[in-house]
This record gives C-alpha cells, structure tokens and sequence, in this order.
C-alpha cells in the first residue's frame, strides 16, 4: 500500500524513518534524556510539615503535601543549584547515547528556571542562587558544543500564578505564558518544546482546550516553522503537535498513528527524592529502546537533579553502561535511524527494527545450540545474508513456513542483546 502522505495528523508510525520533515533528526536520533528540575528539586522528596509529620513526593510535593504557597516560596528562596554542571549532564547523555535533552522550564508549580521577565517567580529573582547565572543558557551552550539537541518541557498547568483558576483572569495568564515561551524561543532557540499539564484538572482548574492548543501551536511555528511539539499542546490526539507522548510504557501498537515518544523515569519519581531505590538497569534500558525503536518510537528517559543540581550517580553509572552497549559493535544501528518495519511480526525472542534495506534482529533470548529463532514475515521478502553484529558469526536462513527459522552457529555475544544484521531483498 502506498506510504501515506508525511505531515501532523497523519500515520507516520509506519514512516520510513527517513521522510524529510521537521521531525527527521529526531527520528533518526530516536533516545534522548529528561530532565525534571525545578523549585520541588531543593526538598529533595520530603517535606516536615509545621506539627513535624513527615510527607513524601517529588515534583507533586506541594500539591500532595498541603504545602501552603508561604512555605514553598521560603523554602525556594533557599534554592541553590550551585554544582549544577551543564558540561557534566551534557556528557551523561552522550555517554547513555541520548541525542537530544529535555528539561524541564517551568513545571506544575509554576516556577521558572530562567529569568523570564513575566514574574519574579523564577530561578533568578526567587532563589539562593548565583543571579549572574542562567542555566539553560549554560545547557543550551554545553548542548550545542556536543551535538546535542535542546528541548523546553513546559507545563500549561500552573499551581501559582492567580490568574490561572479564573476562566475572567485566565486570558491574563495565557498573555503570560505566550510571552513565556517566546522568551524560551527566542533566547535559547530550543529544537523542540515538549508541553504537558493540558488535562482537566482542578485546583486550579484547567480549562486548556484543543483549540487554544491548535492556536498555540500556529503561534509558535510563526516563531521559529521547525520547531517540533508534543501532543500536550492540545488534549493529546491524532491532530495535536508532532508526535504522542505514552508514559511509563511501551505501546503494543502505533500510538493513535502518529509518530510517538515513551517518556520513563529511571527510578521511582521524575524529580529527585533522596530515599528512591528502584532503578532500571541498563539491560532494561537498553531493551525498552530496542523494543521501542523497532515499534517506530522514541524513548525519553528521565533523570532528576539533586537540590544541588548534581545528576545521582546511580543515574549516570546506567546511562553510561547502556550506552556501552549501544557502541560496541555498532549495535546502535539497530536503534539510530531505524524504525518499525511491516516486513515482519514482533518476535516472542527480541525486536526487529528496520534500517534502509537491513533488519536488525535484537535478541533477548538466546537460542540453545543449533535451535532456530523463528522469524515471521508479513510480506514476501528475501533475506540475503546474516550476521551477528561484534562476532562475525554466519547465520543460517531457512525459509520456513511463514517466514524463516535463524540457526546462529554460536553463542550470543552478551547478556543483554546480541543483534542480528539481516540484509533483505524487500517486495518488488
Ligand atoms: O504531572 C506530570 C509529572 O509530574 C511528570 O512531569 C510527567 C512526565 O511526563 N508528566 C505529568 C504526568 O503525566
């Protein structure tokens, strides 16, 4: 069937990766890192309310905690990111392989981690910090200096400003926020704006509706027509921004046919909390993204800076041993550029991923000794060679029922995913 037309709204997930539009480099870039930062940040995941109850969240932390609009403005004028390190981060993400960085410029709580001149509710005017200091100036510096991507998450939500809950006063704020963003725009020129914060909620109730997402994406592509945007910029449909925005998992199909991205944390909270434990490891990581990447998605994955600004440590020892794995024996190429391929079905033993005119086999379960892994093909196709990526190893294709059984002639090369080349004759 013919490729269907690129642009919003249409079925990209079945796109091949390489479509010229906005969206090309972060197609081909496929794993970039979040960034939850913010004035939440400087508690560190608790808060000792007055009668010394202890109450634990993190980026939610006022909200979930009662935390009343006095005691969070003092405690965020102790805030004092001073080892934020944009130079570290930046090489953190490069390390893990992630291509591009989002992070996060105004959250639910309304407080801007720039010197917006729309309020005094921000990093500059309301902090500890070092007020000749921008830090996503020094990110978008460090970024650009690497190669690397910089993106503006930003929360249409707003837990502070008083115009916000009013539907009289909310034009008010809606003036403030499109000043906002076209400080954001303007100052840092971010490849991507990532929106969230679009639902109906109350206390402040929200009343963001598609059409003021539909005229706030018109209003932002007069300011720079590159810009991609997230699906949040309206109520998340097929018509909204560039591409679907799955949370904390890895959607069976296509995300409501439009190109999609799965947004994960590392451990338990978007923002830091110091007594969080459960980390993904680096095999997992590494298998969300092949699994993600052969599906035609994107996978951001979180990380959360301490009050300081520091990235944990655990965070980084995982970045950086996933991205290990994508370098060593050009394993990468099953995710960098590649994408969803028709040609065959998700196999029980790995994810195939389609680049160009080879698949990429990524192999999570290994087979015993001369046993098979069976591939089906969904269209009639012929592979003409086969190859472990890192050992050279041949193997054999029999073309077998619905498709074709793969007899590797040794071992996996690692624990965590040996991936097979397979060059293939597509469908004339
Ligand atoms: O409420 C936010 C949450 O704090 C976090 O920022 C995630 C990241 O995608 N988005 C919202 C929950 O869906």
């Amino acid at each position: 069937a013919p490729r269907p037309a690129t642009g919003p709204g249409t079925n990209h997930a079945t796109d091949d990766p390489f479509t010229a539009d906005r969206t090309s480099w972060w197609r081909q870039d496929r794993f970039g890192m979040f960034i939850h930062f913010g004035a939440y940040s400087n508690l560190e995941g608790e808060y000792t309310r007055p009668d010394g109850t202890v109450c634990r969240d993190a980026e939610w932390i006022k909200r979930e905690c009662k935390i009343p609009n006095d005691a969070y403005e003092k405690q965020a004028a102790t805030f004092n990111p001073a080892d934020f390190d944009a130079k570290a981060i930046v090489r953190a993400a490069k390390d893990a392989g992630q291509r591009y960085i989002v992070i996060t410029s105004k959250h639910h709580d309304g407080y801007a981690m720039w010197p917006t001149k729309q309020n005094s509710w921000n990093l500059r005017d309301h902090s500890a910090f070092d007020p000749h200091r921008d830090i996503l100036a020094e990110l978008k510096r460090a970024a650009d200096a690497a190669g690397i991507k910089l993106g503006f998450y930003y929360s249409i939500w707003d837990w502070h400003d008083p115009d916000f809950a009013d539907p009289a006063t909310f034009p008010r704020y809606k003036k403030r926020m499109y000043a906002q963003l076209k400080e954001l725009v303007d100052n840092y020129d971010p490849a991507l704006l990532w929106f969230d914060g679009e639902w109906d909620a109350v206390d402040p109730v929200n009343t963001w509706s598609r059409k003021d997402g539909a005229e706030l994406q018109t209003y932002l592509h007069a300011l720079n027509p590159e810009l991609i945007v997230n699906n949040r910029v309206g109520k998340r449909g097929v018509v909204d921004g560039d591409f679907g925005t799955p949370e904390q998992e890895i959607p069976a199909a296509p995300v409501d046919g439009q190109l999609w991205e799965s947004c994960m944390t590392l451990n338990d909270h978007w923002g830091f909390a110091r007594y969080d434990t459960h980390w993904k490891s680096p095999a997992t990581i590494v298998r969300n993204l092949l699994d993600i990447a052969s599906r035609g998605g994107n996978y951001l994955l979180n990380v959360g800076p301490d009050k300081r600004g520091r990235v944990p440590q655990p965070s980084v020892d995982r970045l950086r041993e996933a991205g290990r794995w994508l370098r060593a024996h050009g394993q990468g190429d099953a995710v960098y550029g590649a994408g969803y391929t028709g040609l065959v079905a998700t196999p029980s033993w790995g994810a195939v991923a389609r680049r160009g005119n080879d698949l990429y086999a990524s192999v999570t379960a290994w087979p015993a000794a001369g046993r098979p892994l069976h591939l089906t093909a969904r269209e009639a196709f012929t592979i003409t060679s086969a190859r472990v990526l890192g050992s050279g190893q041949r193997v054999t294709v029999t073309p077998a029922g619905d498709g074709f059984d793969l007899t590797p002639s040794g071992a996996a090369t690692g624990p965590v995913a040996s991936v097979i080349r397979l060059t293939v004759k597509p469908p004339a």
